[in-house]
């Protein structure tokens, strides 16, 4: 019988790691998205699976979410000469989009969010008008998102 326990304890470490280990936590936050903010009811989410469900309280314009990986301060993001954020900049890492939601409409995504860090939440829409500068962006619809260092064991 001795033989034969240790393969069990090891057996029950190794599954032991397999649970804890690959899979982060999942989370579930509200973003409510309009003329011209981002409202979210979490900030802070440990990396893991994170699904968004997105309103668009408009009340008049589309707008969209993406959700970028950078050091970049939220104010500080690069920009394109028409005043919209330049999403492929050096430093700049888009880990999820979901496109043009229309007013008093809802959606979802979910995005696997692994990486630890500071994130922006941004629309990254221009506005209707032509003038330089005119973006949702420009227009304050960003925030800052961080995705914890460790997931939270709930032991
Ligand atoms: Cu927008």
């Amino acid at each position: 019988m001795r033989f034969l326990a240790v393969p069990a304890a090891f057996i029950a470490l190794l599954a032991f790691f397999a649970c804890s280990d690959d899979e982060g936590e999942d989370s579930k936050l509200d973003v409510t998205l309009g003329e011209f903010f981002i409202d979210t009811t979490l900030d802070t989410v440990p990396p893991g699976d994170v699904t968004f469900d997105i309103e668009n309280d408009g009340p008049d314009l589309d707008h969209e979410l993406i959700i970028i990986r950078t050091d970049f301060g939220i104010d500080e993001l690069p920009t394109e000469n028409d005043g919209t954020v330049d999403e492929r900049a050096a430093g700049m890492d888009v880990k999820g989009r979901i496109e043009k939601v229309d007013p008093d409409r809802k959606t979802s995504g979910t995005f696997s969010l692994t990486d630890p860090g500071a994130y922006v939440l941004i629309c990254n829409l221009k506005d209707r008008d032509d003038e330089p500068d005119a973006s949702h962006y420009a227009d304050g619809m960003r925030i800052a998102f961080t995705v914890e260092e460790f997931a939270v064991t709930s032991e």
